[in-house]
């Protein structure tokens, strides 16, 4: 069987059900439960969800690749939760930008949902355009905006995407932590940032933070019978709305100082989902 996901002949499914195949063996768990994608930013924050009994390198799972931004792990993790669920963790995503295809940039999603996951909690960091949310300003997504001209549903395939971004689960967030604000996430294609034009385009559109994934990835969770929860990590202000140019070191140093809220955050909210 044909793994290349750029091949038109190939089947993506029957390539995340051969991945779903190789973590369930190195793993030990025949199905995980929750999937867990970690956006920039979110890496220190998992690390608080529990202690992994397994780490496999990407690139020993079909179709997957190693980590290609500074600050993402290259590895998917298995936690066992305390009421016997389990977590599958993703330290890095295949990004839109890579060129490697939407097939590449969903098939983690299609293979958390071959290992069973009925639930699916996509994170990143991202830019904010709202002024007072400074960085490290954890924001739950309420829907979105895909600016990639993309999509990862193939052929007549008419999905509906009302309430993509589960209200049940955003509410069981704003239970663990009620000063959680919600947004409309922008996908741009990327890699490089907006220009502050842009910026304001994407708030006249009604965006509230800009980035660079989370959307393709939830239309095929959807797709997949996933119920999903977007959580963004600002970890800059969008182009334009902050005096000092974009940096990634910016986000990386965000990522750290939100560590302990977000990371209590997710420990809490995967317990509850
Ligand atoms: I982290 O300001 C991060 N990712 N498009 N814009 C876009 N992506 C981002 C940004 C940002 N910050």
């Amino acid at each position: 069987m044909s793994t290349d996901l750029l091949d038109p002949s190939t089947d993506p499914r029957q390539v995340a059900e051969a991945a779903a195949a190789v973590i369930a063996e190195r793993t030990g768990a025949p199905r995980h439960d929750i999937a867990l994608v970690l956006g920039s930013g979110w890496k220190p924050a998992a690390d608080l969800l529990g202690e992994a009994d397994a780490e496999i390198e990407n690139t020993d799972v079909p179709a997957f690749t190693a980590a290609a931004v500074e600050g993402h792990t290259g590895t998917m993790r298995s936690i066992p939760l305390a009421d016997g669920r389990r977590v599958l963790v993703y330290g890095t995503r295949t990004h839109f930008y890579e060129g490697r295809g939407v097939r590449s940039v969903v098939h983690a999603v299609r293979t958390a949902a071959a290992a069973g996951c009925s639930t699916i909690v996509l994170t990143n960091g991202c830019g904010g355009l709202r002024p007072e949310w400074g960085p490290g300003t954890p924001v739950l997504i309420s829907d979105h905006l895909n600016l990639t001209a993309a999509s990862p549903l193939e052929g007549a395939t008419f999905v509906d995407l009302t309430d993509l971004y589960a209200p049940r689960l955003r509410e069981l967030a704003r239970q663990v932590d009620p000063t959680l604000d919600e947004g409309v996430y922008v996908q741009f294609r990327g890699p490089h940032y907006e220009t502050p034009a842009e910026v304001r385009m994407a708030r006249i559109l009604g965006g509230d933070l800009v980035g660079m994934s989370t959307t393709l990835e939830a239309i095929a969770a959807r797709e997949a019978g996933m119920e999903v929860l977007g959580i963004s990590l600002v970890t800059n202000h969008a182009a334009g709305i902050s005096p000092t140019p974009l940096d990634h070191q910016e986000v990386i140093r965000a990522g750290r100082a939100a560590a302990a809220r977000c990371g209590d955050l997710l420990a809490r909210i995967v317990a509850k989902i």
